[in-house]
């Protein structure tokens, strides 16, 4: 398996000398945001996770390899290429083989972090079960690497293109701990509350790593969210939002977009149709989830070390 692994010099280093490491996704990257915004956002997440006293590790394939860790010119080249592919669990080996560009998405970013030792991952947002997925069985594969994967996951919620109340019923199917990081309910992304009220939550990022530790500890397999809202300054206005994002859903639904293809179409369409406006948002967000996912892996390297 380690043949497979190439990690970066800092990242080596960084593990060398027992130091707090974040892992990062590439699909957000790739497939989540515009050209450049895309590198210049991957640039500055890097650089908190930094200021916050972890290392970076962005994650994703190329030349056979799975990357742990890209160089800032490798960052560009995935940002601006328009021959990436977006890789779930289902596409690794392939991806692999064949030696093309990967992007990693938050299930094989978890795949990726747990062969390299990685505990904790900031994103944006995570997939989900998709609003009419009792018909289309559209549910995203970061839920079942949530359910196996011991990894945990810093974000901002998920996007209400989604149907939050069946994807947190899916998450409690598949005991996975939600933490609420400094809020009751489920953050929806672009605004800090949907009307999913959280199992728990914690105003300690010291807690949230006790809980990542004892639940390893206790050998309870798989990965933990811990969803932490957008700063009220940065929150869009509900009613404009979800106007949006119905409006995406509809075309998406008009022109048959399905499969793998049919978060990027609405992610770019509410990019598209709010002038912007959401990207600002969603860049606001991960650099937020960025500074507090560092102080939960500080912590944790804590205390297992
Ligand atoms: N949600 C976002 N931004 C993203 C994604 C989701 O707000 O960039 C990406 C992540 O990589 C996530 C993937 O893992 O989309 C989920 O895709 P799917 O719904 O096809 O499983
Ligand atoms: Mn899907």
């Amino acid at each position: 398996m380690k043949q497979y692994l190439e990690f970066s010099q800092e990242v080596q280093q960084a593990k060398d000398n027992g130091q707090a490491i974040v892992a990062l996704e590439s699909t957000i990257i790739s497939h989540g945001m515009p050209y450049p915004q895309n590198v210049q956002m991957a640039r500055d997440v890097e650089t908190i996770v930094r200021d916050n006293g972890a290392v970076p590790a962005t994650i994703a394939i190329m030349n056979g390899q799975i990357k742990i860790g890209l160089s800032d010119q490798e960052l560009e080249m995935f940002g601006s290429s328009d021959d990436v592919a977006k890789v779930s669990r289902r596409d690794i080996a392939q991806v692999v083989a064949s030696g093309k560009l990967g992007a990693t998405t938050v299930a094989t970013t978890m795949i990726c972090a747990e062969l390299a030792g990685i505990e904790t991952f900031v994103t944006g947002g995570i997939g989900g079960v998709h609003r009419g997925a009792e018909t289309t069985m559209d549910i995203s594969a970061d839920l079942e690497e949530l359910a196996r994967t011991n990894v945990a996951v810093v974000c901002a919620g998920a996007k209400s293109i989604l149907d939050l109340g069946l994807t947190m019923e899916y998450l409690e199917t598949k005991g996975v701990p939600v933490i609420g990081y400094e809020t009751d309910y489920l953050p929806a992304f672009f605004t800090r509350e949907s009307d999913q009220l959280l199992p728990s939550s914690t105003d300690s990022t010291d807690g949230v790593a006790e809980t990542m530790k004892t639940k390893w500890d206790l050998q309870l397999d798989g990965g933990i969210v811990i969803a932490n809202p957008v700063p009220q300054k940065d929150a869009m206005d509900a009613d404009y939002i979800n106007k949006i994002i119905n409006d995406a859903l509809k075309e998406a639904e008009e022109k048959h977009i399905s499969g793998k293809d049919t978060t990027p179409f609405l992610l770019a369409k509410v990019t598209e149709m709010t002038e912007g406006k959401s990207l600002d948002v969603n860049i606001a967000l991960v650099k937020h989830n960025a500074k507090i996912g560092s102080q939960i892996a500080v912590s944790y390297n804590r205390q297992v070390n």
